[in-house]
């Protein structure tokens, strides 16, 4: 996600690494690099001005501290400033009210009926006393009441529809009588989407939002469009007053531009955002992570969340004792690499590790761990304990051993000697987590020089 921004971003950052002190003229240069970056990631002109004013202010402001260099001090400000652009804290959805209507709009092709089941599988986990009911009012396209039963079948909540009835207005007047009615207490609306603005479509937007005065009018942005979604979100605000953003698309060439940017035009807040086609491809938009995403330090808020839910706790702390000392074998990388599997897909993880962004070349598909597994299964006892070193003999024969090609082992033994590496100089990740702020991280060493 983001690597032009984040390789960007990163080379100020190291360029000001030998600086002593944070001057006002090495600062201005970087100042005016990040500008470029950010406009090159797409980030509104207007937008990229005033987020570079503020950093410059602030760093002009601020105290030298004794314990941080000017670099770090600086990648905080940024880092700090990019939060604040996109919120700081995270949003939470209104579900007040006996029933809470929420309606999602957006231009097509944005993923609003993937995200509405998203939406109502994510409050069914978290609220499991509420009803749900989905309404389906994209009319315009054929399949799109169909695409939304089936999403509603697999997450099993319940679709109203009209077969046969054309006009939105009356599908979603009849919806949110039935929901009254049955004693639903969320109510999600699915609408229609042009490839473009256009009049009509706003004008019956209008009508439905009038008609159902939703606690939430959620605009979905599809975030690789950068600032044409931006300029959206500002004309879909100013017809139907929405109540917040959710990004889409975050797990494919997304562009930073569109996170950063969105909140700052509209002023409302972004909610949630999307990173898969499946329907628990749903996070609570964190602007803090995001910022670190943005930064490549890594998502050690979310990693953390995620792992509680698959971790084993006892397991892991054995391994993370393994891992800082010398001990870690081969077969705890493949005990490792199993558990980052369990947690989701790969290279999605692997980038919310601190550091790991950097790993572009440790390629850990679903069938590059059935290599990794090959080949480690393949190893004499000794040599997965690293007590024979493995020579271009030994390679050899585990590549034959294992059907695989000797580059396979080279790269499979380079990925183990680098995630050694690096767990052994990273700071306790729990506690890391609970402080999750960059600043604290720091102070803790991270990121090693
Ligand atoms: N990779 C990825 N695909 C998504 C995401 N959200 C939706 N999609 C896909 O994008 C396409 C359009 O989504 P859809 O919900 O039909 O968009 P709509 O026209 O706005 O209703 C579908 O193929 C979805 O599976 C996402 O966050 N990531
Ligand atoms: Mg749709």
């Amino acid at each position: 996600m983001f690597q032009g921004l984040t390789d960007k971003l990163q080379s100020v950052f190291s360029s000001l690494r030998g600086q002593k002190v944070l001057s006002e003229e090495n600062m201005s240069d970087a100042v005016r690099q990040v500008r470029l970056a950010l406009l090159d990631a797409d980030v509104n002109y207007g937008v990229a001005g005033e987020f570079v004013k503020r950093v410059r202010e602030k760093a002009v402001g601020s105290e030298v501290l004794k314990s941080v260099s000017p670099g770090q001090q600086f990648i905080k400000l940024v880092h700090e400033e990019l939060a604040a652009f996109m919120g700081t804290e995270e949003e939470s959805l209104d579900l007040n009210g006996k029933l809470s209507i929420i309606m999602l709009c957006g231009l097509q092709g944005s993923g609003k009926t993937t995200t509405c089941a998203k939406l109502a599988l994510h409050i069914q986990k978290k609220e499991s006393h509420k009803r749900i009911l989905m309404a389906a009012c994209d009319l315009q396209r054929p399949a799109a009441i169909e695409q939304l039963q089936k999403l509603g079948q697999a997450i099993d909540v319940p679709v109203f529809t009209m077969p046969g009835e054309s006009n939105p207005l009356k599908v979603a007047r009849k919806a949110m009588e039935t929901a009254k009615a049955e004693g639903y207490d969320i109510l999600l609306v699915d609408t229609a989407g042009r490839l473009h603005l256009d009049e009509e479509l706003m004008v019956e937007l209008e009508k439905v939002k009038k008609e159902l005065e939703p606690r939430e009018v959620l605009f979905v942005a599809n975030a690789t469009t950068g600032q044409d979604a931006v300029r959206t979100a500002a004309e879909f605000d100013k017809r139907v007053q929405i109540t917040g953003s959710i990004l889409t698309m975050l797990d494919g060439n997304a562009r930073a531009g569109a996170a950063i940017s969105i909140r700052e035009v509209t002023k409302k807040p972004l909610k949630f955002e999307g990173v898969g086609e499946k329907t628990t491809d749903l996070q609570v938009f964190n602007p803090r992570s995001m910022a670190d995403r943005i930064l490549g330090m890594g998502d050690v808020i979310n990693l953390v969340k995620k792992a509680q839910e698959t971790y084993d706790e006892k397991e892991s702390e054995e391994l993370e004792k393994k891992l800082r000392k010398a001990s870690f074998t081969y077969e705890d990388y493949l005990k490792q690499m199993s558990m980052v599997k369990k947690m989701g897909s790969f290279k999605s993880i692997l980038k919310m590790i601190p550091g790991m962004s950097s790993l572009g070349d440790l390629d850990l598909s679903e069938k590059e761990f059935g290599k990794l597994e090959a080949i480690i299964l393949s190893m004499t006892p000794s040599e997965r304990q690293e007590k024979d070193e493995l020579s271009v003999g030994r390679r050899k024969r585990i590549a034959t051993g294992s059907g695989v090609h000797v580059d396979d082992v080279n790269r499979m033994v380079k990925g183990f000697k680098r995630v050694k590496q690096l767990f052994k100089s990273m700071p306790n990740m729990k506690s890391q987590a609970k402080k999750m702020g960059l600043n604290d991280m720091m102070n803790m060493g991270w990121p090693p020089k």
